[in-house]
């Protein structure tokens, strides 16, 4: 069998003392941190589309990446090779799971039928690939945002026809899914959202959006497909306004129109920097309404304002995200998603290999830490302990709405001015957080 990757190993645990850029200096997925494997809690997951497909272009330039596999035909046949790359790279890097649209792994055909049967080519390699390999599908998804005919959305397209063309490319990216035994669907807002709201009637196309998700939910039943559904919060790009804007959002949107028990939140780094919000924020506030799936793990750059999709390196960040992960109880059928891609400089196949192996040791470097501070327990109980007032008789009577405004007011004024605030530490907590890094 072809190597396209010659000169590079499979990637071994070299321990915190090698200085082999090609071996992992803490992610050993068999080691043991609290009940399970590294593997099993960090759950890392490639993308096809920024590692394979993306040629690193930018608005000022065109693609810089170097692929020796690609022989710029865009043929089927060269897509099938892609695709042979693709799990020689999951093996080598030891990735459990991967993840990709539709249009990243075969291209789209001169009408819809073509593009469906194109897919069905690629889709043997693959199977055949998570067959030899034992890597499976994290998730699937259709790319409804890069042809010219999604320039006005798909889902919130005024166009009834776009919204039929994405509905038949959903059908069929829902049951190529399935059929490689996916465990999850994702749903990016890609273009859903507006330029202007001048030419936008938000209400109806807010509705069309929801009226989409439950046709997919009803398809869902009908193949039997099991996997989780997920939707992705972003607040813009490539809209001004993307209508999945954060986590918070998102969720008013599903509880509206009463999708919530069928999906779950996928959160991405980059995206919540630009929604204005901590990482930390997003996932809480999934985590809070018992909606947190997934992660798309990337970070972006506080000088850029765009979706920089960087490999996370930043030790805080995967700390905080591994600390609401073990804080949750771990995923189910998410994982730590890869959608990060390597710089437009970073042109070479080893790159890829580089910009893995740093954010892999960065998430289990992240996973031990927060582990950590967990078993030592002195953050975990001072947040309790901050809520104490909460805990007698009385706090659990207003809590459960048994004392309203009238008992309130006979309980507190008797006891006159407040006494009893105490200091809320944040720098001591911010040492407590670097004693373990
Ligand atoms: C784009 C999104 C996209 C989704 C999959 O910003 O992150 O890559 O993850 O459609
Ligand atoms: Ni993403
Ligand atoms: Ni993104």
């Amino acid at each position: 069998m072809a190597e396209f990757f010659p000169g590079v190993p499979k990637i071994q645990f070299g321990g915190p003392k090698s200085r082999n850029p090609l071996e992992f200096k803490h992610y050993n997925p068999d080691e043991v941190v609290g009940d399970k494997t590294m593997r099993d809690h960090l759950r890392f997951s490639v993308v096809y589309w920024h590692t394979f497909s993306n040629p690193l272009s930018d608005p000022f330039g065109s693609g810089t990446a170097v692929r020796p596999w690609d022989d710029g035909t865009g043929s089927v046949a060269n897509a099938q090779t892609k695709a042979k790359v693709a799990f020689e790279f999951f093996e080598k890097i030891n990735a459990p799971f991967y993840a990709f649209h539709d249009r990243d792994v075969a291209p789209e055909g001169a009408s819809l039928t073509e593009s469906h049967a194109n897919l069905d080519e690629v889709v043997k390699v693959l199977k055949d690939g998570q067959d030899r390999t034992g890597v499976k599908l994290l998730w699937g998804t259709a790319n409804l945002f890069s042809n010219p005919r999604y320039m006005h959305g798909a889902a919130t397209s005024p166009n009834l026809e776009v919204f039929a063309y994405a509905s038949a490319q959903v059908k069929k990216a829902m049951e190529v899914t399935h059929g490689l035994g996916g465990l999850g669907y994702t749903f990016w807002g890609g273009r859903e959202g507006y330029q202007t709201l001048l030419n936008t009637d938000m209400k109806r196309e807010l509705d069309h959006l929801a009226r989409f998700l439950h046709n997919a939910v009803e398809y869902k039943k009908q193949i039997g497909f099991t996997g989780t559904f997920y939707i992705e919060p972003k607040p813009k790009e490539p809209t001004k306004h993307q209508y999945d804007s954060d986590a918070a959002a998102c969720l008013n949107f599903l509880r509206t129109y009463e999708l919530l028990p069928h999906f779950k939140l996928n959160i991405e780094t980059n995206h919540a920097t630009l929604a204005g919000h901590e990482m930390m924020h997003e996932l809480e506030v999934a985590i809070g309404a018992g909606a947190l799936g997934s992660i798309d793990a990337n970070t972006g750059d506080p000088l850029l304002g765009w979706d920089t999709d960087q490999f996370p390196t930043d030790i805080y960040l995967t700390t905080k995200c591994m600390y609401c992960m073990l804080g949750m109880g771990g995923f189910t059928t998410g994982g730590v998603n890869f959608d990060a891609k390597v710089r437009r400089e970073s042109f070479e196949p080893l790159d890829l290999f580089y910009a893995h192996i740093g954010g892999m040791d960065a998430f289990a470097r992240g996973l031990k830490i927060a582990h950590a501070i967990i078993s030592d327990g002195r953050l975990c109980s001072f947040v309790k302990e901050r809520y104490r007032s909460w805990d007698g008789e009385f706090g659990r009577r207003v809590e459960s709405g048994q004392a309203g405004f009238t008992e309130l007011e006979s309980y507190i004024v008797p006891k006159g001015e407040i006494k009893t605030n105490e200091s809320g530490r944040q720098e001591m907590l911010e040492n407590l957080i670097n004693e373990f890094i």
